[in-house]
């Protein structure tokens, strides 16, 4: 299915005196420059979906389905098309091999690029066994102590990177499965030798204008140890590959309580942020909806994500993916929930006066210090957001235009209600 720009167009329409009072509003608490400045970067911000959360997830427990899921990869690109039209802010998408190996490449370019949609990083992986293949990930992959298990993993991820050249992209994201779940299990050491090599490896095979980013996890699927546990394992492995290599943070991928906004500010000054996952967890990696649980924590990351995109030149771009995973809700809801949520975060972020920060914190004045933040977090951006969309076509609420025009409806009539998404 399509959406009409007119259909938008006319929605649209109706909010907008309503949407010139409300930003008329922020302008008495900001100054037009700084308005301007904040509206730009957010109309060029764009988030990757990836290609497994256009369906429902389900838990190990079970999965609950949900109509019109897009049966494959071409139609998962046009369900990132819809999200894109409405959103102006999922300009791309990042494959995982291989739930979704293009068939046809040529023909899958071209519908991303009649939809706006560019190819970000590539997902190995080695976590899974495939039909057919001659080893098993069982007691690891590029960490096995199993030669020919390695030599398989290190395999894929090359491929991996082929077909993404093929595609335009430009970065391949590692994350490893690959842990203990009882003590003694493997030498820790051995490991962590054997994750560098392979690495190292799949390094030598990374076109020049690539990047490899090396997710972390502290556990599950194991729950004695995971081979990448932490920024610190990943960021000693990108720098004994090269400088091609980054930490990639998944916000999910914590233990509670951690300083995530401190292992962004310490990996940009070294300039080894490479890319992000969008979630938002109680417990774990429990991949919910961008901003659902703790919206003041999103803020204090991209609030040091901001600093070192305004300071830190020696940090490069980075890739940015939504990564949950969608088992009540309607996925396509769920992903325009998120793109909101991380908007509106990067908006606040944006507003802090960063010249009376550096002063009150330079005059340890505390209570000024946490008054500056707030003053941003506390600030309804959306009028900022809405009009950044509009400029760019997109609508004035996607969420209530998605509705609307009963996108779900439409897409259960033209795929059936029993379709399943491949993916987690
Ligand atoms: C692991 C992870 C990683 C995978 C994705 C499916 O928990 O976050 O990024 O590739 O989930
Ligand atoms: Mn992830
Ligand atoms: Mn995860």
């Amino acid at each position: 299915m399509r959406i009409q720009q007119e259909q938008i167009d006319a929605l649209n329409r109706q909010q907008d005196s309503f949407h010139r009072q409300q930003l008329d509003g922020l302008r008495t608490l900001y100054e037009e420059k700084r308005m301007a400045q904040t509206i730009q970067k957010l109309a060029d911000f764009q988030v990757a979906l990836p290609s497994w959360a256009l369906g429902a997830g389900g838990t190990r427990f079970g999965r609950f389905s949900y109509g019109g899921e897009p049966g494959n990869l071409e139609q998962k690109i046009e369900d990132i098309g819809l999200i894109h039209q409405l959103t102006r802010t999922a300009g791309a998408v990042s494959l995982h091999i291989p739930w979704d190996i293009p068939e046809d490449v040529a023909a899958i370019r071209q519908l991303a690029d009649e939809l706006g949609i560019s190819f970000d990083a590539m997902n190995s992986n080695t976590f899974q066994d495939q039909a057919g293949a001659g080893e098993s990930y069982r007691n690891g992959s590029l960490s096995s102590v199993h030669r020919a298990a390695r030599e398989q993993a290190i395999a894929h991820n090359i491929e991996v990177i082929r077909i993404g050249e093929q595609l335009g992209s430009k970065s391949l994201t590692v994350w490893l499965a690959d842990g203990a779940s009882f003590p003694g299990q493997y030498n820790f050491q051995t490991v962590l030798q054997h994750t560098e090599d392979s690495l190292k490896h799949i390094y030598s095979e990374l076109p020049d204008d690539w990047k490899l980013l090396i997710e972390y996890k502290p556990y599950e699927p194991h729950f004695y140890s995971t081979v990448i546990q932490d920024w610190g394992t990943s960021f000693a492995l990108a720098n004994a590959c090269g400088e091609k290599a980054f930490t990639l943070v998944d916000l999910g991928h914590h233990l509670p309580n951690t300083n995530i906004e401190q292992i962004v500010a310490t990996l940009m000054k070294k300039g080894k942020l490479g890319g992000f996952h969008f979630n938002d967890s109680k417990y774990g990696d429990d991949d919910l909806t961008v901003g659902a649980i703790k919206p003041y924590n999103l803020f204090l990351i991209f609030n040091e994500l901001v600093y070192g995109m305004e300071n830190n030149p020696q940090n490069p771009d980075l890739a940015w993916m939504i990564d949950a995973s969608h088992n009540i809700k309607d996925p396509l809801e769920d992903l325009i929930q998120s793109l909101e949520a991380i908007l509106i975060a990067y908006a606040q972020a944006l507003l802090v006066d960063r010249n009376a920060l550096f002063t009150a914190q330079q005059e340890s004045d505390v209570v000024r210090c946490q008054e500056i933040l707030q003053h941003a977090y506390r600030t309804d951006v959306r009028p900022l957001l809405r009009e950044a969309r509009l400029r760019a076509g997109g609508a004035f609420d996607p969420l209530e235009t998605y509705r609307s025009l009963e996108v779900r409806k439409q897409l259960v009539k033209e795929r059936g209600s029993s379709t399943r998404a491949t993916g987690l």
